[in-house]
């Protein structure tokens, strides 16, 4: 652990603390950032009158839309000079949210960014192989400076390409790799294609994250890179990567830090808090952020918390994976889908390698859903088909069965019929870098 005494803290002293920090934010937003005064002023919220955890319900939300109504720095507590860094969101839905950092905030992004990379299995000396984006996106600074912080040794090889990396990863022996899901995913075959076995690989642990993943992913990467691959969870707007982390140990769950940000999982429609167990909208207050300090912020992103204590010893709450984004949500024939839900199908169908894209299309006035998936290398093999068109299906019985199995079990699962098309191995999209995109939305 990076800071043992913090992560392993007892739930009674972890809610003091919180407690007085959440004081703390209440009166230092309603000072200095005019939008919580008058957002506060509205809901009639005093915030002398704020004591504890139980009054958090009280206080109102912040939006996504909020941050874009205040761009791009409207929403800063302190003087712009005294912003040390800005970041963006990549904007994967919409125009970029900005976002500020102190000093100290640097410190503790790099504080958090540290405990998460020791909870993933990374130790001081180990290299760092840092495949995010450096730039405005979060990813690669965040690391970096959270693998500084710990005393590893960083490459600062940011996402792309792919030769340049293999080639570094194969001469510069790196312990640990970061990056996307669907990024490991394309280094996991590029090795494979040059015939460079997962052994031969100097990679023991990969902290991969920024986009939703599922165990069948997780499946490939570790057997692809040879590595054990944790979970890593966050959102620029509360401070980037680094939010919460899997331990290597378990890997049931991303224990989220806690002393830094104050979780809550509520009702996606009413917005009440839900008890643990239960899926909702992930909302954060960030409780000492000093630059864009948030009361509450909606992620949008779909999941559940668990206080049941983990067996790595580390007390913060853990956070399942998430499900979804309420932006990412498809609504297809008035059926509510989230892609992870489609690709949870696929871990349990083992002809299917974890390569598919979703596509939507209105036809008149009807939604028509397309999974195109691929078979796995082996299966392929084995029907001794060249390609795979609808009329190859069509006609041999294995691959057209597979299809159909598919299909009953997204329309059993889900409620929602989808064409099914068997794409040969190599044919969906990769992600070349970045976040990949794995819907196609033609309506909009
Ligand atoms: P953008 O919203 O433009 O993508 P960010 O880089 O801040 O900007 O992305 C944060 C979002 O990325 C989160 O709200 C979440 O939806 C997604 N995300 C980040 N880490 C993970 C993860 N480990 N699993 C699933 N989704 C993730
Ligand atoms: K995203
Ligand atoms: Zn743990």
């Amino acid at each position: 652990m990076y800071q043992p005494e913090l992560e392993t803290l007892p739930r009674e002293k972890l809610r003091a603390l919180q407690e007085e920090r959440l004081r703390r934010l209440v009166a230092y937003v309603y000072e200095r950032v005019p939008f919580y005064k008058k957002l506060l002023d509205e809901a009639g919220v005093d915030p002398k009158g704020i004591r504890g955890l139980e009054d958090l319900p009280r206080l109102p939300f912040t939006k996504k839309s909020d941050l874009r109504d205040h761009y791009p720095f409207g929403l800063f507590a302190v003087p712009r000079e005294e912003v040390a860094r800005i970041h963006a969101s990549s904007g994967t839905t919409g125009k970029p949210t900005v976002v500020g950092y102190t000093k100290n905030d640097l410190k503790v992004f790099a504080e958090v960014v540290a405990r998460s990379l020791a909870a993933a299995g990374a130790r001081p000396g180990m290299m760092l192989h840092n495949a995010y984006g450096y730039g405005l996106f979060t990813g690669g600074l965040g690391l970096h400076g959270g693998a500084e912080a710990l005393g590893m040794t960083v490459v600062p090889v940011s996402g792309g390409m792919t030769e340049r990396q293999v080639l570094l990863i194969q001469d510069f022996r790196p312990e640990v790799i970061a990056c996307t899901p669907s990024y490991a995913q394309t280094l996991a075959e590029e090795f494979k294609r040059r015939g460079v076995s997962p052994e031969a690989l100097s990679l023991e642990y990969a902290v991969l994250g920024a986009e939703p993943w599922t165990e069948a992913i997780r499946k490939q990467v570790d057997e692809g890179l040879g590595v054990r691959s944790t979970n890593i969870y966050g959102l620029s707007e509360i401070i980037g990567p680094g939010v919460a982390n899997e331990c290597v140990e378990e890997r049931q769950g991303s224990h989220i830090w806690e002393d830094h940000f104050l979780p809550e999982v509520v009702d996606p429609d009413t917005g009440e808090p839900l008890p643990e167990g239960k899926v909702g909208v992930l909302v954060f207050t960030t409780l000492t952020k000093e630059a864009m300090p948030l009361l509450r912020y909606w992620t949008g992103d779909l999941t559940f918390l668990t206080y049941e204590a983990c067996a790595c010893g580390r007390t913060h709450v853990r956070m399942g994976p998430i499900l979804g984004r309420t932006d990412d949500m498809l609504i297809i024939r008035g059926v509510n889908v989230y892609p992870t839900q489609v690709e949870a199908i696929l871990l349990d169908i083992p002809e299917v390698a974890p390569y598919y894209q979703i596509v939507v299309r209105r036809e008149g006035t009807l939604d028509e859903a397309e999974l195109k998936v691929e078979v796995t290398e082996a299966f392929f093999r084995e029907v001794g088909q060249k390609a795979l068109s609808d009329e190859v299906v069509e006609a041999d019985h294995r691959l057209h069965a597979l299809r159909e199995k598919i299909a009953r079990r997204i329309k059993e699962t889900i409620g929602v019929s989808f064409k099914v098309t068997l794409l040969a191995p190599g044919e969906a999209p990769r992600s070349e870098g970045g976040k990949l995109k794995r819907v196609l939305d033609l309506r909009k």
